[in-house]
């Protein structure tokens, strides 16, 4: 079986490192034996379990909130009626990873320059705590050992599919193929108690975050390179390898990318890609299978396929208005684009009220790394438009702009200019969050989930009888 112990392995820092990838954690670096994540899980699970009995026990008839006939209509907006440990969204101050926001973050988490690493907000999502040097040092070798595990029939299964086919299609099929090896499946079929699915669904989950690059490298090589691709380097993080897998060796794209994957990460429990992922797994289907039904829900146009349709926007503007439009021609541009009835990609939210802070982070790279790019400098005057045009439309709840609403220009600076791709590099990133949260789900026993449903005819039962 695969125990807490079995992954105690003494990890060295490795001194031919590059100086510059992981500079902090060198810097502190000691060698010695630090308890690996699943250990630190496996610590703070009883104490957790613990308080979910409790609160279920001793609060479990208290009403947290109603659901009206509108919402039922209207897509359960504001229910509040999910457990997710790993992260929680405030419509005024965004997201907080484990109660940090993405500022906090950026300070406080390891970083190889500046921008967290990928690994880091890793193990905050499945722990609450922030790591320390060499606990994300233990983490990324994990990481990488399993990277380099990638089943040779997913590698096949990738260069077979045509060449035309969406890269979210084929990321969901790569990330159902790793299917096979599926240690909660089998462990499931063999027959194991309750109190330790957890323990598979980790494997699993840690199998999955650590291979998801690699196979969406492979996706954007074959679809538009020539299909050659790196090796992992054992010396790199999650941001610089697969950077370099996709084929870049800029170190600024390296920290755009580990600024990327960080900020796609999490966004609480009710968005679709996360929702369907815990979904999925009620059902006790493995990390597999569920995430490949969160990529599924991510490649809608409404959620995460919005930042290919933002740049696409933003690219059809400087195609109409020139490269350096002037705050009227853009705001003349949008009003065309709502007159005939579409969306303005990258803004509104569901939850949110405010500027979303992932937007915010990511102009400010920009401004700080390529303060003279032009479709930069047209994303910061939508900025300045955009809200102001919506509010006057009178119908979005939020005016402002979100996470996509940024990320392909930052994206296109550095020639990535295939935006059909820019999915599934959000799909990468958001394994970190729904996987983290597959544990969880798995390690506090929730059960199947099965809310009820009403027919038109009922509702009006109902409201006649009110
Ligand atoms: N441009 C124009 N109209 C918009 C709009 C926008 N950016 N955002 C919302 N609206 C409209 C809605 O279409 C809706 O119109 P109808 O009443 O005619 O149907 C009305 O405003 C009210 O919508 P809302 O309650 O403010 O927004 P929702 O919660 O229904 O939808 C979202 C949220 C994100 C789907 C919507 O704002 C949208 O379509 N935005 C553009 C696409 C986008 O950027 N999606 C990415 C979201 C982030 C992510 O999940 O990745």
């Amino acid at each position: 079986m695969l125990g807490v112990q079995a992954l105690v392995v003494d990890k060295k820092i490795n001194s031919r490192s590059r100086p510059f990838i992981c500079n902090k954690m060198f810097q502190t670096a000691v060698r010695r034996r630090v308890a690996t994540l699943k250990q630190r899980f496996a610590e703070t699970l009883p104490e957790i379990r613990e308080r979910l009995t409790k609160v279920k026990k001793e609060q479990g008839s208290k009403v947290i909130g109603t659901v009206t006939i509108e919402q039922l209509i209207g897509g359960m907006r504001g229910v509040t009626g999910l457990l997710t440990e790993t992260s929680r969204l405030d419509a005024y101050k965004g997201i907080k990873f484990r109660g940090l926001s993405l500022p906090e973050c950026q300070v406080r988490l390891p970083s190889a320059k500046r921008e967290p690493l990928p690994e880091a907000i890793f193990y905050l999502l499945l722990t609450g705590e922030v790591p320390s040097n060499e606990q994300v040092e233990e983490l990324r070798n994990d990481l990488i050992e399993r990277a380099r595990g990638l089943p040779e029939h997913t590698k096949t299964i990738i260069n077979d599919l045509p060449k035309d086919m969406h890269p979210m299609t084929q990321l969901s099929i790569g990330v159902l193929s790793l299917q096979t090896g599926s240690h909660f499946a089998k462990a499931y079929s063999r027959g194991i108690k309750k109190n330790d699915y957890w323990e598979y669904a980790y494997e699993d989950a840690m199998d999955l975050v650590a291979r998801i690059p690699e196979i969406a490298a492979r996706i954007y090589r074959n679809k538009y390179k020539d299909g050659q691709i790196a090796e992992v380097d054992p010396n790199l993080d999650m941001g610089a390898n697969f950077s370099r897998q996709l084929g870049w060796e800029d170190i600024d794209f390296w920290e755009l990318m580990r600024l990327y994957l960080t900020i796609h990460c999490d966004h609480e429990g009710g968005n679709v890609s996360a929702h369907a992922t815990h979904l999925v797994g009620s059902a006790l289907s493995d990390p597999f299978y569920s995430y490949s039904a969160g990529l599924n829900g991510l490649a809608g146009p409404l959620h995460g396929l919005a930042n290919q349709e933002c740049l696409r926007f933003l690219l059809s503007c400087q195609e109409k208005v020139g490269e350096n439009p002037s705050e009227e021609e853009v705001e003349h541009f949008v009003k065309e684009v709502l007159e005939s009835g579409q969306v303005v990609p990258g803004y509104g939210h569901a939850v949110l009220r405010v500027t979303d802070p992932r937007f915010v982070c990511q102009m400010d790279f920009a401004k700080r790394v390529m303060p003279e790019d032009k479709l930069c400098k047209v994303v910061r005057k939508m900025y300045r438009v955009v809200p102001r045009v919506l509010k006057e439309q009178g119908k979005t709840k939020n005016p402002y702009p979100n996470v996509d609403a940024h990320s392909g220009a930052l994206l296109m600076h550095f020639g990535m200019k295939e935006f059909d791709f820019y999915t599934a590099l959000f799909g990468v990133s958001r394994a970190l969050g729904c996987m983290a949260s597959y544990v969880w789900d798995r390690a506090l026993l929730l059960p199947i989930e099965r809310p009820g449903s009403v027919t038109i005819e009922n509702l009006e039962e109902f409201a006649q009888k009110q």
